[in-house]
Parts: C-alpha cells; sequence; structure tokens
C-alpha cells in the first residue's frame, strides 16, 4: 500500500493510469462504464446521508425477488444504478439482486460488450439503525456481443470477471475496486463531489486479530468451523489471541478485513444451507478483491473465484481473510475430514 503525492487522483484518472500501463489499446469504455458507478453511489450516498430527514427510511411496502421487505433505499439504489449503467452503451446486460430475472439492454451486434452485476445495497436491514451499508458490484465480459444478449451470459466463474469493488456509506463514503492489478481506495470528497485516491495497491495483513462470524447459528455450523472457531478462541492458531467482530454487514465486515487483516466467515446454518450470500454479487467481487490483496476466498470447499454459477441468485457458503487464518481454515478441514478433530473435542 502506497500513497501518492499529487493531491488529488479521481477515479476515472486512475484508470486511465492502469489503462496506459495494462491495457494500452483500451478504448475508455471500462472508464466510462465505471463513471456510471460513480455517478450512482455519488446519488446513492446523498440520499443515505439524509436517511433520517427524509421520507426515504423504512420498508417500501413491497418484497423483493429474495422475499426480503424491500427498504425505500433499496428501490432507490436499484433504480439509480439500473439508470446510470442502463445509459451506458458499452454495458449490454445489467442483474441486480432486487430484480429476479437479468436486464437485457437492446444494443447493437457488437456494443454493449460488459455485463454488470451488483447488490445496490447490502446490509440494508441495518440503515434504520444508522450501520454502514453498502454497494457492491462485478465486471463481467459479454462472451459474444454480437449476439442476442441472455441471462445465461451472466453465469460465469468469478475467475472472469473483469473488475469488481464496492461502495460503503459508511463514516465516510469509500470506493474500493480492482481490475486485475491491485485493490484502490478513493475517498469521497463532498466539497468536490469526487472520489479521490486515498491508497492504492492495498494489501490485506498476513494476520490479523479479528474473527468475524454470527456466532448465534454456531451450533448448526459444520464440524470444521465449529473446530476452526473454537482454535480462533483459544489463540490456537499463529499464537494470536483474537477478537470477534460482527456489524452484519457484508460490505463493513470484509472493509475490516481487508484493512485489519483476519477472517470474515458466513458458514452453511440451519436456515441456509448453502449459505446465505450471493456468489454472483456478494462472494465474487469480494473474493476477487481479497485475492487481489494477497488473501482468499473459498466456500469451504473450494476457491470461490472457480465456482461455476447455475443461477443469478445463487446462495454460497463464504470465508475470505488473510493468508494465515485461511491457511489454517484449510488445514483444519483436513484434519476434521481425515477424522484427526473429532466432534467430541469441541467445548460446545
Ligand atoms: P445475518 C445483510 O442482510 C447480509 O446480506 C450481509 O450484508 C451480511 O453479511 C449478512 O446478511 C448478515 O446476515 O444472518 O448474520 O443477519
Amino acid at each position: 500500500m502506497h500513497r501518492r503525492e499529487d493531491p488529488i487522483v479521481t477515479v476515472q484518472q486512475h484508470i486511465k493510469e492502469q489503462q496506459n500501463l495494462h491495457a494500452p489499446h483500451a478504448t475508455g469504455e471500462f472508464s466510462w462504464l465505471l463513471s456510471g458507478i460513480t455517478l450512482a453511489t455519488k446519488m446513492i450516498q446523498a440520499k443515505v446521508r439524509r436517511a433520517g430527514l427524509t421520507d426515504i427510511v423504512g420498508t417500501a411496502g413491497m418484497v423483493n425477488v429474495q422475499g426480503e421487505s424491500q427498504q425505500k433505499l433499496d428501490v432507490y439504489a436499484n433504480l439509480v444504478l439500473l439508470h446510470c449503467l442502463g445509459v451506458r452503451d458499452c454495458v449490454g446486460i445489467l442483474a441486480s439482486e432486487e430484480n429476479e430475472d437479468a436486464v437485457l439492454l437492446k444494443r447493437s451486434p457488437g456494443i454493449g460488450k460488459y455485463a454488470v452485476v451488483f447488490d445496490p445495497l447490502d446490509g440494508s436491514s441495518n440503515i434504520d439503525v444508522n450501520v454502514s451499508v453498502g454497494t457492491i458490484f462485478s465486471i463481467l465480459r459479454r462472451k459474444d456481443p454480437h449476439l442476442e444478449s441472455g441471462t445465461d451470459e451472466v453465469l460465469q466463474a468469478g475467475s472472469e470477471q473483469v473488475a469488481a469493488g464496492y461502495v460503503l456509506y459508511g463514516s465516510s463514503t469509500v470506493m474500493v475496486y480492482t481490475s486485475g492489478n491491485g485493490v484502490h481506495m478513493f475517498t469521497l470528497d463532498p466539497s468536490i463531489g469526487a472520489f479521490v485516491l486515498s491508497e492504492e495497491h492495498l494489501n490485506m495483513p498476513h494476520q490479523g486479530q479479528y474473527y468475524s462470524v454470527n456466532e448465534a447459528y454456531r451450533d448448526a455450523f459444520p464440524d470444521e468451523y465449529r473446530h476452526y472457531l473454537q482454535m480462533l478462541r483459544r489463540g490456537e492458531i499463529g499464537n494470536k489471541r483474537y477478537a470477534s467482530r460482527y456489524i452484519g454487514s457484508l460490505v463493513s465486515d470484509f472493509h475490516r478485513t481487508l484493512l485489519k487483516g483476519g477472517v470474515f466467515l458466513y458458514p452453511p446454518t440451519a436456515s441456509h444451507h448453502h449459505g446465505k450470500l450471493r456468489l454472483l454479487y456478494e462472494a465474487n467481487p469480494i473474493a476477487m478483491l481479497a485475492e487481489q490483496a494477497g488473501g482468499a476466498a473459498t466456500n469451504g470447499e473450494t476457491r470461490i473465484l472457480d465456482i461455476v454459477p447455475n443461477s443469478v441468485h445463487q446462495r454460497t457458503p463464504l470465508v475470505v481473510g488473510s493468508r494465515v487464518e485461511m491457511g489454517a481454515f484449510e488445514e483444519c478441514r483436513r484434519r476434521v475430514r481425515a477424522g484427526e478433530l473429532l466432534a467430541s473435542s469441541l467445548a460446545d
């Protein structure tokens, strides 16, 4: 991670620099696409910041495709992203947590070469209590933009992502993104209305001091998770005494893990046997960022980015974090599967 001398480097300037270094023949379409995300998230943050002051808090009285009551900000965030990205010709397909089906945009053959998959406002159930929420996005290249677009074009493994990131509406509004050449963080400067580079080439610490999981569900976790959490609590991983931090907002819990290291887990639970988090627009972008920052992400069995999705809203377990904690998880899983760690040795 290093800081620049230049006082102001915007997202667009940074992308141009990255492209000059790594993709000199770039057409500028990607930069134009990302400007759709920066514009939309500036509009969303303006509403989030005023959530308590305008009639924007609370539910919209509707239920989304997930069966969750839609918060009014959810609806607003989704519409803003659909609009800002929909007017960018280079985008051919949009898929959102809030929409059952992908939105197939009318484009001439060969245009609309990107697909954008997003969670417009993750953690929105926390809005009413002023907990940070975030927008998560994943950018894919369509297999063949000359063909009529179809929903299955977004069903690509996370390793196919050309870029991924999130915007966290916290004490400040930060955008974290990667286009495959490191992880870079921008902070929104409200006085000029621009995301300004705050740190580039972020590296996740090799080991952290926090683990992050909803312990209320732990009795239903598979044994490898229960053994692993017991090892974390007992200081048996890297001789470190861990503390627990759980915000209940994926973007916030991951942002802390990215900056401070450690591990975040959402295991299979009694109510979500395949995990609660969504593969395409939560786990995949988070996993790309984690790997680009030197960490790792798994579904408890395999690398998240290797999973080929079957459906847009497919769920997955997620374990994501620093090298040391992730190596310890894999070792713990191996020992449980080999019968070296028995349920009888679980204290609770
Ligand atoms: P639980 C928020 O609703 C969310 O989708 C993620 O942001 C968060 O990590 C998770 O659910 C929290 O779930 O079951 O712990 O409340």
